[in-house]
């Protein structure tokens, strides 16, 4: 697919082929979904010269110790910490754009940056504050635009799709919202895609924004290293430099055939797909859980012969709270597992995936049970624990039967 075939009516659908698998893909063009990415420029090293304001302008890099706490003199200024004559193996967190341009950047080793810029500051972590400023931020974007994915400490999606205003527009309007909570300045992308909006939320860092269109992805990301596409990290990047491959553009222009021959079927897919900016991934407003799960250590060790009632009772009413914590999350599962410990601390665990999803004590017990065959039950045990895994949010109509049903014969 060559993304001069996007250029369809907006809210077109189309089917590309990859290797035997299908994918739906929707022309968004510029409005049906427009998805923001905001990262915050330089942030612990920002967050620190809200502290400090005399070190504005300067080269500032933020990794030191404790030893590098900035000494109050007698006639009121603050002696910093330098880079100079570092020892240490510290690495730096992040660095001012100042310090950048002297080539000191994360994740160096605060030694190495010592010689590239011995007159920096360097100042220690304040993690405390950098979460602080990380909530407040977060919440003044809410205010706007209430459809956000956490990604971290100092970035998030936000889907703009329902909101009326152009993205210009709404763009200044959340950098505004967010300057005034915290006195700090963000970088925004604004595209029909996560992949493509986290790509140019740093095309025009600092305190940029930056707004494409599908009908932009051959002459604004093609150009870019295929390093650029989040996901491709370093061991990609040389494996694909490797095969001549060093922008998106030239990853675009491999056939699939090949990248699938190299990487295997679906990161070779992945590739392609995402080289030519296509990415149907949600804004995830909220994490999901990945399994709910009840254990319980008994007051002493239990024989499944010799006390198999009392072990049944518990058996059961672990599966029930699993249950229940299915039905108040409003989950239901497709894989219960359990976990079972014996006297001498060997744990084995055992699963099973069913063929439609289960909230019910019943189902949990019947499929638990299933599980507890086929463990070797000799020796005696010390823990029991049910787990639901393989969830998917309850439609209202299995939430209610799950409350209709009636538990439970052992
Ligand atoms: P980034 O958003 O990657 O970087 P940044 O905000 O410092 O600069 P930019 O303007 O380019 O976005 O990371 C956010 C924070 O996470 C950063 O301020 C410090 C921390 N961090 C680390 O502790 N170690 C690292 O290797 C990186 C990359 C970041
Ligand atoms: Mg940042
Ligand atoms: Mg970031």
């Amino acid at each position: 697919m060559t993304i001069q075939e996007t250029n369809l009516a907006r809210g077109d659908a189309r089917n590309i082929f990859c290797l035997g698998a299908e994918y739906r893909y929707t022309v968004y063009m510029n409005s049906i979904r427009r998805i923001a990415h905001l990262d915050m420029d330089a942030f612990f090293a920002s967050v620190e010269l809200l502290r400090y304001p005399e070190l504005r302008g300067q080269p500032v890099v933020v990794g030191g110790r404790n030893v590098h706490q900035p000494l109050g003199q007698p006639d009121g200024s603050k002696r910093f910490a330098r880079l100079r004559g570092y020892v240490g193996r510290g690495v730096i967190t992040t660095s001012t754009y100042e310090a950048r341009a002297l080539g000191v950047f994360s994740g160096m080793g605060l030694m190495k940056s010592a010689q590239l810029a011995p007159d920096a500051i360097l100042l220690p972590a304040n993690f405390d504050a950098y979460r602080e400023y990380s909530r407040r931020f977060k919440s003044a974007v809410a205010a706007i635009a209430p459809q956000i994915e956490d990604r971290g400490i100092d970035e998030i999606y936000i889907d703009l799709s329902d909101l009326p205003d152009e993205p210009h527009k709404l763009a200044r309007r959340i950098k505004q919202a967010v300057f005034a909570a915290t006195g700090l300045t963000c970088s925004i992308g604004i595209t029909p895609n996560k992949l493509l909006s986290k790509i140019c939320s740093d095309m025009d860092k600092p305190n940029g924004i930056t707004i494409l269109g599908m009908e932009d992805v051959a002459t604004q990301i093609w150009p870019l290293p295929a390093r650029k596409i989040n996901g491709i990290g370093p061991k990609a990047t040389e494996r694909l430099t490797r095969f001549g491959i060093n922008t998106i553009g030239e990853l675009a222009a491999t056939p699939v055939g090949l990248l699938v021959s190299k990487f295997g079927r679906t990161t070779g897919a992945w590739l392609h797909r995402v080289a030519h900016g296509i990415d149907d991934r949600p804004v995830v407003t909220e994490s999901e859980p990945k399994s709910i799960s009840r254990e319980s250590t008994f007051e002493r060790d239990l024989h499944a012969r010799q006390d198999r009632a009392e072990l049944s009772e518990i058996f059961t009413s672990l599966c029930l709270r699993v249950a229940n914590d299915l039905k108040r999350k409003g989950y239901i599962s497709r894989t219960i597992g359990i976990k079972l410990r014996y006297s001498d601390f060997h744990a084995v665990t055992r699963d099973v995936t069913l063929p439609v999803g289960v909230s019910s004590g019943t189902e949990i017990r019947k499929a638990a049970g299933e599980c507890l065959k086929r463990i070797p039950l000799e020796q005696q045990i010390r823990l029991l624990g049910v787990r639901a895994s393989g969830l998917t949010p309850a439609r209202p109509a299995d939430t209610d039967l799950t409350a209709l049903q009636a538990e439970l014969p052992l």
